[in-house]
């Protein structure tokens, strides 16, 4: 070698190990703008995204698994114990028990929760499962009622329907006892559920909808275009995303995400797992996560569980932590994904609230006690929702042609309830909220109520 060589080759060095300094020194700087998370709802949280994973009651117990879930997620599914076989196994009775398990644990870790299902042909209880009809229809809207007021106000999105189209190339509903009841049943259950719980987003979710250009994709982005252009209460859509060698990754996935998207509607990915193992799996967790991150209304990701022998299909190892605990390749490329970010900068999701007592949802604007009520106003009753024995109905108030600053409806003779929300009852009068009596000319407020018995004539109620 010649001494020009040599010389040539000590630059080369020289500027190499400066350029280290450089952007060691960089690095440095970058730090507190950009700490690398550790963990994945960390990493996730960098760019105002979750990390959930499904949890399944009975395993809390174990210290592995509880560990592993309190420390990497920030979102948390009942695996199985929100289903409408678990709520109510027998007619009109509901049983919480085990589904509290979860969401109290989910609360006291500081996380969110996000329900699972309201309404599906599968897993349904014996009783429901031989009904048909009207008395279907209205025990399926009870029962979304019920439920999605029970947890009012602790679940940041419900899958309001699961799995409603049929696979293959049709682009038909599954045919179901649900579908049977009318083609309207999914946008029943929709309202019925924005009724109950103004404040949880509503989910449509489903499998094989990854593929864009499959049938059962198009059909359900068809569905969510309806539903969004006649005003149907829906704000998001789940993509369960299973894979497998039959069922693989697609290549356009990120059209999918970025296409619902588009429709105006959040999507989360909910039920991801993917079968293999070693560096053919961690590459196509990178490519799903990757895709979320690249969609700014691809607002999270949940896994269907935790570590692969928890899985419902344990066989296919298609989870991010092995049967001992420990994080596999899989995991570390989901990661260091969600640190590297993407092209999708979504608007902060709300922070959860730690621990501590259930606060329900509306953020009160601090208004003082009552002040005697001022202006005029009008309320008219409308009835959401009926069932053998209850009804829901919503009561909407308008302020007159100035501003109301306290209000009070008289409830019509005969109602009996118990559950009011967005209203104080006391003697057959509702009054305002905290946080809704001040009501602008021509604007409106409302509040809700569930009744015991027959629904009273919707109409014109008396308001001061
Ligand atoms: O993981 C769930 C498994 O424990 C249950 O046995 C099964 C019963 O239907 O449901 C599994 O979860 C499913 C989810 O609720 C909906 N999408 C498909 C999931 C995997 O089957």
């Amino acid at each position: 070698m010649t001494n020009p060589d040599l010389r040539a080759r000590r630059r080369r060095l020289g500027a190499f190990v400066g350029g280290l300094a450089a952007t060691a020194l960089a690095v440095t700087m970058a730090l507190p703008a950009a700490a690398a998370g550790s963990t994945l709802q960390a990493a996730a949280g960098e760019s105002g995204r979750y990390f959930g994973t499904a949890i399944a009651a009975s395993r809390l117990s174990d210290s592995t698994y509880s560990t592993i879930a309190n420390r990497e997620f920030n979102m948390i599914t009942a695996e199985n114990e929100m289903k409408m076989d678990a709520t109510e196994p027998s007619q009109g009775q509901f049983s919480y028990t085990q589904g509290d398990r979860i969401v109290n644990w989910a609360r006291q870790n500081g996380k969110q929760v996000r329900g699972h299902a309201l309404a599906w042909h599968s897993q349904q209880p014996g009783w429901m499962q031989n009904m048909s009809g009207t008395a279907l229809r209205n025990a399926m809207l009870n029962h979304v009622t019920q439920v999605a007021t029970y947890y009012r106000g602790k679940i940041y999105a419900w899958d309001v329907v699961n799995e409603a189209f049929a696979d293959g190339s049709s682009g038909a509903r599954r045919d179901s006892n649900l579908q049977r009841t009318g083609n309207d049943w999914i946008e029943a259950a929709f309202r019925a559920a924005r009724a109950a719980d103004p404040n949880a987003k509503l989910c449509y979710n489903d499998y094989n909808t990854d593929d864009w250009t499959h049938a059962k994709t198009q059909a359900v982005y068809t569905m969510v275009r309806d539903f969004k252009a006649r005003g149907v209460p829906i704000d998001c859509v789940g993509l369960q995303s299973h894979f497998n060698a039959q069922s693989p990754v697609p290549s356009n996935y990120q059209t999918t995400l970025s296409s619902f998207a588009a429709l105006g509607v959040d999507v989360q990915i909910t039920e991801l797992d993917i079968e293999g193992s070693g560096a053919a799996q961690a590459e196509n967790y990178r490519r799903v996560v990757q895709a979320c991150l690249n969609v700014a209304r691809c607002t999270g990701i949940t896994v269907w569980g935790v570590r692969d022998t928890d899985s419902w299909r344990a066989s296919g190892t298609p989870l991010l932590f092995d049967g001992s605990g420990n994080k596999k390749a899989a995991y570390t490329s989901t990661l260091n994904t969600l640190n590297a970010g993407g092209t999708g900068t979504p608007t902060p999701t709300p922070t959860p609230t730690p621990t501590g007592t259930p606060t329900p949802t509306p953020t009160p604007t601090p208004t003082p006690t009552t002040p005697p009520p001022t202006g005029t106003c009008s309320a008219s009753l409308a009835i959401a929702n009926s069932w053998g024995g209850g009804y829901q109905a919503t009561v909407t108030v308008r302020a007159g042609t100035s501003s109301i600053n306290g209000w009070r409806v008289t409830l019509p003779g005969g109602v009996s309830t118990s559950n009011v929300w967005n209203g104080v009852l006391a003697n057959g009068v509702v009054s305002n909220a905290a946080y809704n009596g001040s009501v602008a000319a021509g604007q409106t407020t409302t509040f809700g109520f569930i009744g015991n018995g027959s629904a009273p004539a919707p109409g014109a109620l008396s308001c001061s």
